[in-house]
């Protein structure tokens, strides 16, 4: 099997450096408004707690894509064929599979290339994926999405498919959000594929109802964001003096999430030598979750030469899956 897998670890040296590595937060906590890059939301057990709110009955995103998945990954793969299909995010790669269930049906053959910062979790899943797909081929990158698409690995299939699914777009703000999509129209050549999953904007109460569960685990998840920090740079948040916030601003159409401070306090990270003041009621801003429109998004997508050729909703238009052509 040794020949069907490779794993190329892209993360510089310098990344796995605490104090570099800690920048951003001390940069995010020492502005006016104070905010901090969701990706501090996956620690172990942060990750663990979105893998939980994925199976809410309140969190209709995950349920829903894989429906849609479900039923049009054949369509995908006929359109597409055989293909590099490069994964940005790739995670466990559970909704990966049904592609690669509809590639195996019509014995056409894929290489495999997802993305991960996650190198044990990359490895993991490629180790499994191989033992149940025999068409498959697997090139793993242990990498950031910009460092991935900067330089992908050179391809002798007919054609790329770079999917980026389960709506992590909405986490980018409207600018970097267009540095993105340039940076995949690059990577990509004409006639090669784009696929995107996005969350649709909806009625308030749905959305609110996804982002502040009634067991309380978005709260868990978002002020877990505080406990990394503390094992990760040698911190004193005290929980129990937080409280999780989230709303859908729907002039804005993001759901925004902060963790608010019920006290005046002071708190250190001591391993970035960092001091941090919270007024009663401050709020520290953790993430958006940007709920998007097809048609406008469309237009967006053409600004970078990426022209939808499908869009792959569910019954309820609650998500959808947009299949772009470069
Ligand atoms: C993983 C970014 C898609 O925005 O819905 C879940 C993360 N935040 N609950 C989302 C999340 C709060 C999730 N994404």
């Amino acid at each position: 099997m040794g020949d069907r897998l490779i794993v190329e670890n892209r993360m510089a040296p310098t990344e796995a450096v605490a104090t570099v590595a800690g920048q951003d937060v001390i940069v995010g906590l020492s502005q006016p408004h104070k905010a901090l890059p969701p990706k501090y939301f996956y620690d172990a057990r942060g990750s663990e707690l979105f893998e939980q709110i994925t199976e809410l009955p309140e969190y209709y995103l995950t349920r829903t894509e894989r429906e849609i998945l479900a039923t049009y990954a054949g369509a995908i793969a006929d359109t597409v064929g055989p293909c590099d299909l490069v994964e940005l995010g790739s995670g466990s790669a559970s909704k990966t599979r049904l592609l690669f269930n509809a590639y195996q049906q019509r014995g056409l053959p894929l290489r495999y290339v997802p993305v991960d910062v996650s190198g044990t979790m990359l490895e993991t899943s490629a180790q499994a994926l191989l033992t149940e797909y025999d068409n498959l081929t697997v090139h793993g990158l242990v990498s950031t999405y910009d460092q991935a698409l900067q330089a992908l690995p050179p391809t002798d299939s007919p054609r790329r498919l770079i999917a980026f699914i389960g709506s992590t777009l909405g986490n980018l703000a409207p600018e970097p959000e267009q540095h993105f999509f340039q940076h995949v129209s690059q990577a990509l050549t004409d006639g090669d594929y784009f696929l995107l999953g996005v969350d649709l904007h909806k009625d308030t109460a749905t959305l609110e109802a996804a982002y502040n569960d009634s067991q309380g685990l978005s709260a868990a998840f978002n002020l877990n964001m505080l406990q990394h920090l503390n094992w990760r740079f040698d911190g004193n948040f005290d929980l129990s003096q937080f409280r999780h916030v989230s709303f859908y601003n729907e002039g804005d159409r993001q759901v925004e999430m902060y963790i608010e401070s019920l006290t005046a306090q002071t708190i250190t990270l001591q391993a970035l030598n960092l001091t941090v003041e919270f007024a009663q009621g401050e709020r520290l801003f953790s993430e958006i979750s940007r709920k998007f429109d097809t048609e406008v998004l469309a237009q967006e997508l053409l600004a970078f030469d990426l022209a939808v050729r499908q869009v792959f909703t569910d019954e309820r238009r609650q998500f959808a899956l947009l299949l772009c052509q470069k």
